[in-house]
């Protein structure tokens, strides 16, 4: 049998592609069968990139229908389950956004508040990359249906030769026995900045601390509800300098001032050359082993 290019291509990438789909959830530290309670998405295993899309609320073609309401306890645990365990190095975030009236019909345009961060522990700059995320509800937040998020940014290919990957889903759950707080919120999207340190920084070079993109996680001690002087933060500023040399090949670099022209290669796993597109272009993930300028 002969394939052609394009079909070789395409097969390729789909068994090449190994990235992650957050695709179960349960209350507790169990889980329930793929999609049960999640918004199943288009956009399979590939990350979202653009910071200002709609994508980035839930994914890419995420659709409600069909999806059941998980009931949570508020004050109790949540864990999140992967296809694939994280590997690229990043944080890892849980957002809650309370439903304005069905969730079936609830699109995330309300606000959003955080509820967790993953961040990085110095010395070392490590990160918490599992298949398993197990977090829990603020026991002071109001009863009521919430959309539950959780993000995972892959910052491996620094910015801004590289762009940061949001993997990313929402569950339906409903929430019990909940409080009166007020969480401040923010919009996704709307709350993640090129100008984020935990978004420009580069992981590879003097990384000594590092802030989790997004508003400050919530608390019913205080901080999050606009008044805490916390951050997302792991580590403070102060610590001691013990930055981690990784040899030169596993630096992703651009040879300075080179564009790559539209449709031709700008990354993936053992590529070398120019990772800027040329105006008009921007690089798109195909696989692991290969991006392209479209
Ligand atoms: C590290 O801390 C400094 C000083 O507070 C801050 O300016 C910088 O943005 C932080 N870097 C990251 C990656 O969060
Ligand atoms: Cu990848």
């Amino acid at each position: 049998m002969k394939l052609s290019v394009a079909a070789a291509l395409s097969l390729a990438a789909s068994e090449a592609s190994a990235h992650y789909i957050f695709q179960q959830v349960g209350a507790g530290t169990s889980v329930n069968p793929v999609w049960k309670y999640i918004r199943k998405h288009t956009n399979y295993n590939s990350p979202v990139t653009d910071l200002t899309s709609k994508d980035l609320v839930c994914n890419v073609g995420a659709s409600a229908e069909g999806v059941e309401t998980l009931s949570v306890a508020a004050g109790s645990q949540v864990t999140f389950k992967t296809d694939t365990a994280v590997y690229h190095q990043g944080p890892t975030s849980v957002y809650l956004s309370k439903a304005d009236g069905s969730l079936s019909s609830y699109d995330g345009s309300g606000g959003w508040f955080k509820i967790k961060d993953w961040g990085a522990t110095f010395p070392g700059g490590e990160w918490t990359l599992s298949d398993t995320y197990t977090f829990t509800i603020p026991s002071c937040i109001p009863s009521g249906d919430y959309l539950l998020r959780i993000q995972q940014i892959g910052i491996h290919n620094p910015w801004p030769a590289g762009v940061p990957q949001f993997y990313l889903s929402c569950a339906h759950i409903s929430v019990t026995g909940g409080g009166s707080a007020s969480p401040a919120t923010v919009s996704i999207p709307g709350a993640f900045k090129e100008t984020d340190p935990g978004y420009t920084v580069n992981i590879y070079s003097n990384f000594n601390n590092y802030t989790v993109p997004g508003p400050e996680v919530f608390t019913c001690s205080g901080s999050g509800s606009g008044s805490g002087s916390g951050s997302g933060s792991t580590t403070p500023p102060s610590q001691p300098t013990t930055s981690t040399t990784l040899p030169t090949s596993t630096i992703p670099t651009s040879p300075s001032g080179c564009t790559v022209a539209k449709y031709g290669q700008c990354g993936g796993i053992g590529y070398s050359g120019c990772t800027s597109c040329a105006s008009g272009s921007t690089c798109k993930i195909g696989n692991d082993y290969y991006s392209q300028c479209l």
